[in-house]
């Protein structure tokens, strides 16, 4: 298969940023000149991610309210509305990422004439959805984005993943990727994590399943420049 590079961008929104988000990713920010850049380089298709959540989600702690309930640290099992056997333990979020809210927008510094696609995802009131792919079910799947079929449709080889979290979208995202079967490759700069203690034991469980860290320069991001 022809080397055939896309970049996909994920949830580089103002919730998941400093200083006003909700839900804001330290140094999260920080990242979007190492965004550019790559966006600069000469990848097949370059995608955008959007978090975009209807108020009444899922995730949110406001939607399920008692006092024992704490966004960032309760964990509720969900059920798979299509199958109540299937169920998921799954974090509790504040608000965030709310369709067509100042929260949900991506970051103006974003260079987002150089994005051929921006991808929804998250918009299924009843899951939680990390992966901009699809949402962790499977027995089925309840909810899925265009963007297996976009990356799918364009013959991309490899999937190079920047953006917002490493620990959660980033993540599910890179191995999601790996399944739909693309060369995976995550930009270590291009990404910071909710909770920076888990770096290490993330990358090695995405290393684990297949997909590869790389830096801005190393072989794998100068070899786009050379790829046409
Ligand atoms: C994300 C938590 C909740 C993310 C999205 O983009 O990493 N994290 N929703
Ligand atoms: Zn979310």
């Amino acid at each position: 298969m022809p080397f055939k590079p896309a970049l996909v961008i994920v949830d580089l929104q103002e919730d998941f940023c400093p200083p006003n988000g909700s839900l804001a990713v330290q140094d999260g920010r920080k990242i979007v000149s190492t965004v550019n850049k790559l966006l600069s380089l000469p990848f097949a298709l370059k995608i955008a991610t959007k978090d975009f959540h209807p108020q009444d989600h899922i995730s949110f702690a406001s939607n399920h309210p008692s006092p024992n309930n704490k966004p960032f640290e309760t964990m509720i099992t969900i059920s798979n509305p299509l199958n109540p056997e299937e169920t998921q333990i799954t974090r509790l979020w504040p608000d965030h990422c709310v369709q067509d809210t100042p929260g949900a927008e991506l970051i103006p510094e974003l260079d987002i004439g150089k994005v051929h696609h921006t991808v929804e995802k998250g918009q299924d009131k009843r899951v939680e959805m990390y992966s901009a792919f699809a949402d962790p079910f499977t027995k089925p799947v309840v909810s899925q984005s265009k963007l297996a079929d976009i990356l799918h449709d364009a013959e991309i080889s490899d999937v190079y993943i920047a953006g917002l979290a490493m620990d959660y979208c980033v993540k599910y995202t890179a191995l999601d990727s790996v399944k739909e079967g693309f060369n995976t490759l995550v930009v270590g700069e291009a990404t910071k994590a909710v909770d920076p203690t888990a770096v290490d034991e993330v990358q090695q469980e995405l290393e684990k399943a297949g997909v590869t860290f790389v830096s801005m320069e190393g072989e794998e991001v100068k070899k786009i420049s050379e790829s046409t």
